[in-house]
């Protein structure tokens, strides 16, 4: 039988799970088998009861839905409405964080504080509130509130755009897609696409952009950058990955979802000596948390706390029967959860208005009783302790680096006083580093599990590519071994690995979480104005893949590194080529547009080639694709370089 999975623990934990009769993701996605060919192809429309309508790819059957839509138009409609969705989720998650934040301001006692001033600082000029003579309770507050605005405003422009490159901004303006806010753009992204208004496949991925880039540049922005003020701006640490994190005598909590306003106060609680000493009156060594998915991303970045592996393994968490309580809050969180729960001891615990489980504990969570809720799911876990049976947890597990915010690699890489992306860029100039990828998403069961994150990510560090990572693509290369920096001399090309090993780093950093890919457009951006690159993110030696996606996050955020400027390999497949028109427009037409555009590639190692003779054109067109001779430097270079 073909492995599931490339991770050992994955297959022995579905080994066991087939023995016991537990139905896992894996066994749902072959039942699934065959797929409907319209759905995987994207020509199937149920946008009006008219319908639902398909298209017949061969040409023999119906070419248009009852109203006359054309292939392109469902095609593009449907993908603009999953951008749509995926901006959503994104931004949804950036609103609760800014609600936190005004929170902290107004109501110090409610349990969140404001960690990262200078961010705050930061972020305030950003939003073109004036710092001056403020205290950070009354910055925190008007931040929060400026952020807020975000969603409902219905003209100008997004501020944060100001942090990408003229030369994009100026691309953005000249198309009129520079959003205006996040809430309007996903709305109007569904009325385009409802029945009779949109009809120009062009035009509604026009408004994707817009729609996208209200995503990335501003909802997973302020997600991002309000959560380093609230809870600090990561830096490296360490931290181990995989199922073996769990414990065999401590109370297992696994906390899965996205927003950290839940788990960082979950952090807090668990560490409360009281509930140590129930922990330990029930039997227990103490209490480990251990994360699934982005909401682990987040925990590990901030705290070094242990991840128990990606969206396909957190079925798996619970069928090692060693988790007492499995918190939860929103997105990515299988609806066969309660089910397998109910095969072991385990807790689903859910939390959010917004996520409701049938079969679940609801502990309702709010930014107001955050402490008290934390306290009782943590007290809950633990007096679920004795309820253990048999325990089977794999022993693997690995050891990683991670919490490479943008900051951080500046000062990796620059050093504390001079602080600046000049040594990344020197060393792509001088050919060391051949590029940059973002490597980012999900696991999906139709392909091999981690595999083609890792295999991608392994060919290219041999190339000389630096690797970013955020999400569970983060947590596949981490189990791999890819996150430490003796990875660099085992992995990496001769030039990357030198890098890496004078300045301490791994050949593939990990950046945080699925909003935190608004991480990487910063860096990107820093990349651009630090010189010596081109003018424009378009003009860098660099791209970004999805390897195993699946959500319609990762849609968003495919477009939005796309309108951006960069070249985007999605692995797996796209519901697009139903049309083949509107599939030359995304693979093709759009890099006249926006230097960047959609590529599909399931294979990884045709995925690496197409990133790396990427890579290699525009090191050519920027005329350093032989790679300049290393300067020595003078004083005077220094001095420059220490400003
Ligand atoms: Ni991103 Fe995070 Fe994972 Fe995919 Fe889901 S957890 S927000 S969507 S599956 S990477
Ligand atoms: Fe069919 Fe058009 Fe209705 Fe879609 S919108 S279901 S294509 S009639």
């Amino acid at each position: 039988m073909k492995q599931k999975s490339l991770d050992g623990a994955v297959n022995y934990m579905l080994e066991k799970a087939g023995r016991e009769g537990i139905e896992t993701v894996w066994d749902r996605s072959e039942q699934q088998e065959p797929r409907c060919g319209f759905g995987e192809l994207g020509i199937c429309c149920r946008n009006c009861y008219m319908g639902p309508c398909r298209i017949d790819p061969f040409g023999a059957g119906p070419q248009k839905g009852v109203c006359g839509a054309t292939a392109e138009i469902i095609v593009a409609r449907n993908f603009g409405r999953m951008i749509a969705a995926g901006a959503a989720a994104h931004s949804d998650h950036g609103r609760d964080v800014a609600n936190a934040l005004l929170l902290a301001a107004t109501h110090p006692d409610a349990g969140y504080t404001i960690k990262d001033v200078a961010k705050l600082r930061k972020v305030a000029q950003i939003l073109g509130v004036s710092v001056e003579g403020k205290t950070k309770e009354d910055l925190g507050r008007e931040v929060a509130e400026k952020a807020l605005e975000n969603f409902g405003r219905q003209e100008g422009e997004i501020p944060f755009i100001s942090l990408a490159p003229e030369a994009r901004q100026a691309i953005w303006r000249k198309l009129d897609i520079v959003p205006r806010g996040i809430d309007r753009e996903i709305v109007e992204m569904m009325h385009r696409t409802t029945m009779g208004v949109d009809q120009d496949h062009r035009n509604i991925i026009m408004h994707g952009a817009r729609t996208a880039l209200a995503d990335g540049w501003c909802g997973s922005m302020i997600a991002t950058e309000l959560q380093d003020i609230l809870f600090g701006t990561p830096s490296p640490l360490r931290g181990q990955v995989n199922l073996g994190v769990l414990s065999e005598t401590a109370v297992n909590i696994v906390v899965h979802g996205h927003e950290p306003v839940l788990s960082e106060m979950l952090v807090l609680v668990s560490k409360d000596k009281e509930l140590l000493e129930l922990a330990n009156s029930k039997g227990a060594s103490g209490i480990n948390l251990a994360g699934i998915c982005c909401t682990a991303n987040e925990i590990l970045l901030r705290h070094g706390l242990p991840i128990a592996g990606n969206i396909l393994q957190q079925e798996l968490a619970v069928t090692t029967g060693a988790v007492e309580a499995m918190v939860v809050d929103v997105q990515c969180i299988m609806p066969s959860l309660p089910e397998i729960c109910k095969c072991r001891h385990t807790h689903l615990i859910t939390t959010s208005p917004k996520g409701s489980i049938p079969g679940a504990l609801h502990f309702a969570f709010s930014e107001e009783n955050a402490f008290q809720v934390a306290k009782d799911i943590v007290r809950d876990a633990i007096l679920n302790f004795p309820n253990r049976k048999s325990v089977d947890i794999p022993k693997e597990k690995m050891d990683l680096i991670a919490g490479f915010s943008h900051e951080a690699i500046t000062y990796m890489l620059g050093g504390r006083f001079r602080g600046s992306y000049k040594p990344l860029n020197d060393n792509i100039i001088n050919g060391r580093i051949k590029g940059v990828a973002g490597v980012v998403g999900c696991g999906n069961p139709k392909v091999p599990h981690d595999r083609v994150h890792v295999d991608l990510v392994r060919e290219l560090i041999a190339n000389d590519i630096l690797v970013v990572q955020t999400g569970c693509s983060a947590i596949a290369c981490a189990k791999a071994g890819f996150l430490v920096p003796e990875a660099a001399d085992k992995y990496a090309g001769k030039g990357l690995a030198e890098v890496c090993r004078t300045v301490g780093i791994p050949p593939v950093l990990h950046s945080g979480s699925c909003v935190d890919n608004s991480r990487i457009l910063i860096a990107l951006s820093e990349m651009v104005k630090t010189g010596g690159l081109g003018k424009d993110i378009s003009d860098l030696p660099v791209a970004g893949a999805a390897p195993e996606w699946m959500s319609e996050k990762a849609i968003a955020i495919g477009h939005y590194f796309v309108a951006s400027g960069v070249f985007t390999v999605f692995g797996v497949g796209l519901p697009v080529h139903g049309s083949k028109v509107f599939a030359d427009y995304i693979f093709k037409e759009l890099e006249t547009v926006f230097g960047g555009m959609w590529a599909v590639e399931p294979d990884p190692a045709k995925m690496a080639g197409l990133i790396i003779d990427h890579i290699n054109k525009k090191r050519k067109k920027l005329g350093i694709e032989k790679g300049k001779e290393r300067v020595l430097y003078d004083m005077d270079m220094r001095r420059e370089l220490e400003i």
